[in-house]
């Protein structure tokens, strides 16, 4: 396993469309294994494959809490099958946009398919901070940021900070 780096903005590869996974084999675990490993040493509770420079449909998360058990959860070419009408906001982060944060307002509720470290077909509802974090992840494989929900003048904001931040 090997901790990658993080592209932050405004890396254009963070605009890239990702592209579907054709098999879910070795070589992809050990993907999932190393953007596991990048995710916690970040710190983060999501990471997608794209935000180590790799353009393919593939998201890991663990949102278990500080001092519970880890647990890993893997999603390859997910896809949402059903959006709830209610939407909920949530002050989100990203690991590509460091130290700026915003609401952003989504879906409260969502229907999942995906294939999991196995390949198997798998479906779940998720809600809640999984439901956020889902779709953020997702949004990433389409190359959008969480800024690009947010006002020009907030976006243009966030990248002159971290544009900022690497500089000095
Ligand atoms: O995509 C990423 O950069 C991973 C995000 C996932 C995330 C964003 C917004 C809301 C929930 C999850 C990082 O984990 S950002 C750091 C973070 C950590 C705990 C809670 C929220 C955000
Ligand atoms: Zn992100």
């Amino acid at each position: 396993m090997a901790i990658r780096e993080i592209l932050t903005v405004p890396d254009p590869r963070l605009k890239l469309r990702s592209q579907p996974v054709e098999t879910v084999d070795d070589e992809l675990r050990a993907l999932m294994d190393d953007m596991l490993e990048t995710m916690y040493a970040a710190p983060g509770i999501g990471l997608a494959a794209i935000q180590i420079g790799v353009p393919k449909q593939v998201i890991v998360m663990d949102l278990a809490r500080e001092g519970e058990e880890k647990q890993p959860r893997y999603f390859v070419n997910p896809e949402i099958l059903w959006a709830s009408e209610e939407t909920q906001p949530y002050e989100e982060g990203c690991l590509s946009v460091p130290e700026f944060y915003d609401e952003v307002e989504r879906p409260a509720r969502v229907k999942l398919r995906y294939l999991n470290y196995h390949g198997e077909t798998v479906e779940a509802d998720a809600e809640r901070l999984f439901a956020v974090c889902i779709q953020h992840e997702m949004d990433h494989l389409n190359g959008v940021l969480f800024i690009d929900h947010l006002s020009r003048l907030k976006r243009e904001q966030a990248i002159k900070k971290v544009k900022k931040a690497k500089a000095a």
